[in-house]
């Protein structure tokens, strides 16, 4: 691929930077690459995304769901995203043209654009939605899915970094996305939420500390990806179920595709910097763009393959 592509990380890109990218690839990519829409946000915008699929001799590809960025501040997470887009429209790597080519791959890097956009604009540190609630705005899109909403590890305090809304899907970005992969579910073998930070690789549930039926399936595959990621860069990560391993936390995008959707495997994965970063998380040096998101490619790789054996 061109430098100019090449050099889309070495920066944090803004969300018209990262749209105005997107909409280029269908004429790039003829027959191989589709926009999709996840719905639109409270201020209006498109929750863009790709669909990602090669025309061969597979008929029936299973899919893959990437979801990224339903938090602002968490600005690694996209640009892991449109990474991961990248290297499967143009990397010669066998593993990653056999991924590429095998699967159709719905990615959506921006699943709440307010909100990033307000990162870039005027608030580094913004998390949620931006719907406005009295005199605080936003709910957690991250609390709001209708999935054993808001009864536990979510606030119902609008001033909260953690609101859930005033309801299931108050929120119209996870309301439209909700549907929009409910729409889909039956094709998703894997569904991928990204966050930061942290360097966790996290499973099922989130609501309670009950484990997930196929938690050794989880577990396989979980220790498949992480050994994967520490090869490039001996970048640890670590996790498990969200309700242990990090806190409970209920309305998640990964509950309500494993317990309401039957998406057998859903991770999220809370990408660099690790907990003992010094200085503020969110705020993860341009430089390590690249390598967090080759790290987990390598892992993306492995987690695929793990899945595909069970
Ligand atoms: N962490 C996630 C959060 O929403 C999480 C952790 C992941 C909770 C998956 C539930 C499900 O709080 C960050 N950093 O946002
Ligand atoms: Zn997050």
């Amino acid at each position: 691929a061109s430098r100019a592509t090449t050099d889309r990380w070495t920066a944090y890109q803004t969300l018209n930077s990262n749209y105005n990218w997107l909409i280029t690839l269908p004429s790039l990519y003829p027959g191989v690459v589709t926009l999709i829409e996840g719905g639109k946000s409270y201020e209006k915008r498109s929750i863009l995304g790709v669909k990602i699929s090669y025309q061969n001799a597979l008929k029936q590809k299973p899919g893959i769901f990437l979801e990224a960025g339903i938090h602002a501040r968490e600005w690694i997470a996209p640009a892991t995203a449109t990474y991961i887009i990248n290297e499967l429209l143009t990397s010669t790597n066998t593993e990653i043209r056999e991924l590429a080519e095998s699967y159709e791959l719905y990615i959506i890097p921006h699943a709440n654009p307010d909100g990033y956009a307000y990162t870039h604009t005027t608030d580094r540190m913004w998390r949620k939605t931006r719907q406005p609630y009295g005199t605080c705005v936003g709910a957690d899109p991250n609390r709001n899915w209708d999935a054993y909403w808001n009864t536990v590890g979510a606030s119902s305090n609008p001033c909260s970094e953690t609101y859930a809304g005033r309801a299931a899907n108050s929120e119209i970005e996870v309301k439209s996305l909700s549907n929009y992969i409910t729409s889909l579910k039956d094709k998703i073998q894997l569904y991928i939420s990204f966050h930061s930070f942290s360097q966790y690789l996290l499973y099922p549930n989130g609501h309670t500390s009950e484990l997930p039926d196929n938690v050794k399936h989880y577990q396989q595959v979980y220790n498949a990806t992480v050994k994967a990621i520490s090869q490039r860069y001996e970048t640890v990560y670590t996790g498990g179920n969200i309700y242990d391993a990090i806190y409970p936390a209920a309305g998640s995008s990964v509950d309500f595709a494993y317990t309401k959707l039957g998406i057998r495997m859903a991770f999220c994965f809370e990408l660099r910097p690790n907990g003992s970063f010094n200085g503020n998380g969110m705020e993860l040096p341009a430089e390590q763009i690249k390598p967090t998101a080759e790290e987990l490619v390598d892992g993306l790789l492995a987690m695929v393959a793990e899945v595909k054996s069970l």
